[in-house]
């Protein structure tokens, strides 16, 4: 209950910052996604009763810095290599509850390779992969998922399929293992694609308590600063032109039995 300080009266407030989320000013440019997957994250941590139990591996790029906003344990890993810090942790904590959170450049780039051989074990860790079709840290350059035509600073033209390939699709890709039990991808661009994430990433935090296995939530999301849009602009983006290119909704869900491949 909220006290008002004019009237006196108490109020049930409905909307409040969860206890697991710093009351901190946080670095990242007005309409960034990485705040709205932050403060989901923070929600499910509290919903699950998990924040003395979560380890999160915070990535090399703009979320470098995730651990002063989300009150549970972290580590650090060098860029790319957070799927290799989650496995270890994992395996010699099978009870705690562990994620990667990570950029395009970090996961599809530099870390391929750890991305693809930890989905392949099966390993029982969630990756939360924060597609933002840039390498915002290092000031826009192009990433893996950057959409033909799209300018970056090292895309100036417009990155060309015939020089620079097309945009890897992460859930697709890696929809053609074995071992993953859940991959999905979603968007934070209004409140409906907001709740749909929440249920994604909640629900692969939920397999991974009960051992179902590696669970891989793809978000699509904003980059206004290195999309040189504005806010508005950059959430009509992704639903007008970024979704064509990735599709949103669940490719892989091994309880549920939808695989989109067979
Ligand atoms: C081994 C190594 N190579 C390159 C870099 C430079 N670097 C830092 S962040 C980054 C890319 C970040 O982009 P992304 O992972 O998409 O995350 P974003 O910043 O967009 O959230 C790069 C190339 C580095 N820090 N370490
Ligand atoms: S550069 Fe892009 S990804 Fe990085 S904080 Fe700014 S808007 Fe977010």
């Amino acid at each position: 209950m909220n006290t008002d300080q004019k009237t006196g009266r108490g109020s049930r407030a409905l909307y409040t910052r969860p206890s697991s989320l710093v009351d901190a000013r946080t670095h990242y440019c007005p309409g960034c996604g990485h705040g709205t997957l932050h403060r989901l994250i923070a929600e499910i941590v509290d919903e699950l009763g998990i924040r003395e139990q979560t380890i999160g591996i915070a990535p090399v790029g703009c979320a470098v810095f995730a651990y002063d906003y989300i009150d549970i344990d972290w580590s650090e890993a060098a860029h790319g290599r957070p799927p290799a810090v989650a496995t270890g942790l994992k395996r010699i904590h099978p009870d705690k509850v562990v994620f990667t959170y990570q950029g395009d450049g970090d996961l599809a780039s530099i870390g391929m390779a750890e991305t693809i051989h930890a989905a392949n074990r099966g390993e029982n860790f969630s990756v939360i992969f924060i597609n933002n079709a840039v390498y915002g840290m290092t000031q826009g350059q192009m990433a893996p998922t950057t959409l033909v035509g799209q300018r970056t600073t090292t895309t100036p033209r417009g990155r060309d399929a015939d020089t620079e390939g097309y945009p890897i699709r992460m859930c697709e890709l890696l929809d053609r293992l074995q071992a993953p039990a859940l991959l999905a991808r979603a968007t934070v661009t209004s409140p409906r694609h907001v709740r749909r994430a929440k249920q994604l990433i909640k629900k692969a935090f939920q397999y991974q308590m009960d051992k179902v296995g590696f669970s891989f939530i793809e978000v699509l999301s904003p980059c206004p600063t290195y999309w040189r849009m504005t806010p508005a602009e950059s959430y009509a983006h992704i639903e007008e032109n970024m979704t064509k290119a990735f599709p949103l909704g669940v490719v892989r869900d091994i309880k549920a039995g939808i695989r989109r491949q067979e």
